[in-house]
């Protein structure tokens, strides 16, 4: 009896954990996952934008926070664009599964400069903040650009 229970515990851990790796049910869940990630970033991102550009005061301890958020939220978005996801309330254009490749590479430029920016967020220098907020809003718009519909 004990020997059932715990193979019935077991093979419900093991389905939870399999749900977890598969990360989507549905194309829908997926693309939900995707936006979400975007508001995240849009968000972290434009608070730091707005200090590099005078429009929020300078607050290098929020630049830190933010920049840390932003470096961990910007691992995500990848993942969120599954095989047929493609079609539903998304502007993701079909070059991101047919051009994999450069797509993710972008994805992963995106981050490598995150990284960049927490490293100048936590030295506390505006100029050096300024200097590494340019290259990820163009790794934003590239991406957009290129694989985002009007
Ligand atoms: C943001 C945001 C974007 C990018 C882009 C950079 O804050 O929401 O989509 O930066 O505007 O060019």
């Amino acid at each position: 009896m004990k020997l059932v229970a715990s193979f019935v515990l077991a093979a419900a851990a093991a389905s939870l954990a399999m749900s977890a790796y598969a990360q989507f049910a549905k194309p829908e869940d997926a693309i939900k996952y995707r936006k979400s990630v975007m508001t995240l970033q849009s968000a972290h991102f434009g608070r730091i934008a707005a200090m590099a550009s005078g429009k929020m005061p300078f607050d290098a301890a929020a630049v830190v926070e933010n920049a840390t958020i932003l470096e961990t939220v910007t691992r995500l978005p990848l993942a969120g664009f599954v095989a047929g996801s493609d079609k539903g309330e998304t502007r993701a254009k079909p070059e991101i599964w047919s051009d994999t490749a450069k797509f993710k590479e972008t994805g992963e430029k995106l981050n490598a400069d995150a990284i960049k920016l927490l490293a100048a967020a936590k030295t506390g220098n505006l100029d050096t903040i300024k200097a590494a907020v340019g290259p990820v809003g163009g790794d934003c718009k590239s991406c957009h650009d290129n694989f985002r519909k009007e």
